[in-house]
């Protein structure tokens, strides 16, 4: 007789615990979850999270750049259902982001694990590597390495702010050496769910609980460096200046106008980091780097702004008598959710009474990177305030659990489990 498994919801009580204990694995405590990959608050979660999942019988494995997977070892040579998200975070970021949906698949296997519940296919927890770009300026690392996007050249171009590379970094933390057959097996896969808090402010202005995701945006990143002449800032007078700072400060209100002007009220274009050299109050600034990224929807729309913002980015250093030089950084295509996981999770929202949006994700994710190998489906949550990417990051304890509960239900009937 096939169990009804409609009534399985999560350990909520646990799920928060869990969720607990990880914000207090951050470099900054007090000032947000700062928890870069491969670095010691990394290195604890991903403890944590081994720990956890052996405590109920999963095999873990991580791969040469730290993807992690967790197994049902009984479940060999089931079709596989991957779900996941990253751990890694921001600076000064918060604590959710990520860690929110990692977690909530492993209590969701943890539920099936207590459930004693019999899987056709088997459910598999990924945790991605270096999502958010923060070592080494391109986001969706570990993921981009699981669909071929990076290969092993990645490893010595990818390179941190002191100019170590993504492969002396993992040799230095005891990654098994680089596995060109790292690739994901896509025969096997057949779909992938991601859990995620929504980062905008969509679902909490609607008082919605529950996001599903069209779209997710593409973006692009560039790192421009305008190089003037430093000089005395007190015996330079005005006229004749060539001052790298004051060029990068019209450049980047530039990047505004094209965010507004060409963004079509949906894309976006922002200048996040900067490095002033010499950085001295008295010095005329000799040479300016910052990185500019825009998002959209629409690829084209991320060329086009791009390429705007490089000219008048030329145009102004020609003005001034700077030199400008940029590089591109990272890239992602957007990508539309697959159209069967969409109706299976508005399936799912209807089925549990859940009131649902759908919704496209300016936040960029890696299950946007598996979109066009596997169906793949991602859930939201309302984020309070709309904030993200800061130590305000926040979203209701019921929300919280809710998604839990929605994700456990989808995978439930996505692997076909009694
Ligand atoms: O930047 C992003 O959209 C993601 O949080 N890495
Ligand atoms: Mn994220
Ligand atoms: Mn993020």
């Amino acid at each position: 007789m096939k169990n009804d498994v409609s009534g399985i919801r999560v350990n909520g009580t646990r799920l928060l615990e869990d969720l607990e204990k990880m914000k207090e694995k951050t470099e900054t405590p007090g000032q947000g979850v700062t928890r870069f990959s491969y670095g010691d608050m990394d290195r604890e979660a991903r403890a944590y999270l081994i720990e956890s999942g052996q405590s109920f019988g999963l095999s873990i494995e991580t791969d040469s750049v730290g993807n992690m997977f967790f197994r049902f070892p009984e479940d060999r040579g089931k079709p596989v259902i991957l779900a996941g998200s990253h751990i890694d975070t921001v600076q000064n970021g918060g604590w959710l982001d990520g860690i929110y949906g990692t977690l909530s698949v492993l209590e969701a296997m943890r539920r099936i694990r207590e459930e004693k519940l019999d899987c056709s296919k088997s459910i598999q927890l990924v945790v991605f590597a270096e999502e958010e770009g923060s070592n080494f300026g391109s986001t969706l690392t570990g993921s981009k390495f699981l669909t071929g996007k990076y290969g092993r050249n990645n490893l010595d171009t990818l390179k941190n702010q002191e100019g170590v590379s993504l492969g002396e970094i993992l040799a230095k933390e005891g990654y098994p050496p680089y596995d060109a057959d790292m690739m994901l097996d896509w025969r096997r896969i057949q779909g992938m769910l991601e859990l995620h808090i929504e980062q905008g402010p969509v679902l909490a202005q609607q008082g919605i609980g529950i996001g599903i995701v069209d779209r997710i945006y593409g973006m692009k990143v560039v790192e421009f460096t305008f190089v003037g002449v430093g000089n005395h800032a007190g015996a330079s007078p005005m006229m004749g200046r060539q001052d790298a700072l004051a060029a990068a400060a019209a450049g980047i209100l530039e990047v505004e106008s094209c965010g507004i002007d060409l963004g079509q009220g949906q894309a976006v274009a922002t200048v996040g980091k900067i490095q002033v050299l010499p950085n001295g109050s008295n010095v005329i600034p000799q040479q300016v780097t910052f990185t500019v990224e825009v998002r959209s929807a629409q690829e084209e729309t991320i060329h086009a702004i791009m390429e705007e913002i490089q000219y008048r980015m030329e145009e102004i250093c020609n003005r001034r008598n700077i030199r400008c030089h940029y590089r591109q950084v990272a890239f992602s295509k957007p990508d539309s959710m697959n159209p069967k996981m969409v109706a299976l999770l508005e399936e799912t929202a209807n089925r549990l009474g859940e009131p649902y949006l759908r919704m496209n994700s300016g936040a960029v994710h890696d299950a946007c990177m598996l979109a066009p190998f596997v169906p793949t489906g991602m859930i939201f949550v309302p984020s309070l305030g709309g904030r993200s990417h800061v130590p305000q990051e926040d979203t209701r304890p019921e929300d919280l659990i809710r998604g839990a509960d929605f994700l456990l239900a989808a995978l439930l009937q996505l692997a076909d489990c009694k």
